[in-house]
């Protein structure tokens, strides 16, 4: 007999995407530390729209056209550019009502990776349990995309995506079939207690301790502190209340 669940699967990085791509209504694009946490921190700020882009080009382009443009390559901000990827940059009363452009290592590229494919979905640890809230309304399938690093897996993004496929899977609505989804769920329910402990030797928290970056890291790994959820339309990201989907 057919299985009527809707289904929800954990893609561990994009380099694997191609291998999921078709299957899926809605991807969740995950990037923990810190892209999909600094924009959900940006929308929760009230900026109006985030255009992602995948280029240092691209973002030089909208920044001669007068946006307001963030960069960051490899945890740092890109010179020339007036901010980069920490949520506390997305804080600024200035940004209000904004649209800003974004383009990150791994964040922005994932979402533009996905864009041809379904519905685009911003997902971090902040906005958790708003997102698995919303993802249990639509009842579709759902892909949760992991960022990674310049196409490896990593723990916090699979983390996360363990969190929201396990919630899913716990509706009785929704169900998973590929062992990575089964790894995602082990991890999550290994580290739920304690997400910064558990990520202490994780190689991108070392990377943003090196950077002097440590309030970043912990206000990236504590979850619900918004309920907003960013969704692309176009080449936009919005919040999905502003969206008539
Ligand atoms: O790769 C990305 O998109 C970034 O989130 C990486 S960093 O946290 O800014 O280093």
């Amino acid at each position: 007999m057919e299985d009527s669940r809707k289904r929800v699967e954990v893609c561990f990085s994009p380099y694997l995407y191609p291998l999921f791509k078709d299957e899926f209504d809605i991807i969740v694009v995950i990037d923990v530390l810190r892209a999909t946490s600094a924009i959900c921190a940006a929308f929760d700020n009230g900026i109006k729209s985030l255009i992602p882009v995948t280029s240092i080009e691209e973002a030089k382009e909208y920044q001669a056209k007068g946006y307001k443009v963030g960069a960051e390559r490899g945890g740092a901000i890109v010179e020339g550019f007036d901010f980069g990827n920490s949520p506390y940059s997305y804080m600024n009363p200035d940004l209000k009502g904004e649209t800003v452009v974004l383009s990150t290592t791994n964040g922005t590229k994932s979402i533009n990776i996905a864009k041809p494919d379904g519905l685009v979905v911003i997902g971090s640890l902040i906005n958790l349990d708003a997102l698995t809230e919303w993802l249990i309304q639509q009842n579709k399938n759902v892909l949760c995309l992991c960022s990674g690093w310049q196409n490896k897996f990593n723990l916090e993004d699979t983390i996360c995506a363990g969190a929201i496929s396990e919630a899913l899977v716990n509706t009785g609505d929704f169900h998973s079939i590929e062992d990575s989804s089964i790894a995602a769920k082990y991890l999550y329910i290994s580290a739920k207690d304690n997400y910064l402990g558990y990520l202490k030797s994780s190689s991108h928290r070392r990377r943003l301790i090196n950077l002097n970056l440590n309030e970043d890291i912990k206000y990236c790994l504590t979850p619900n502190q918004t309920n907003v959820i960013p969704i692309l339309k176009g080449d936009q990201l919005y919040e999905h209340k502003d969206l008539d989907l």
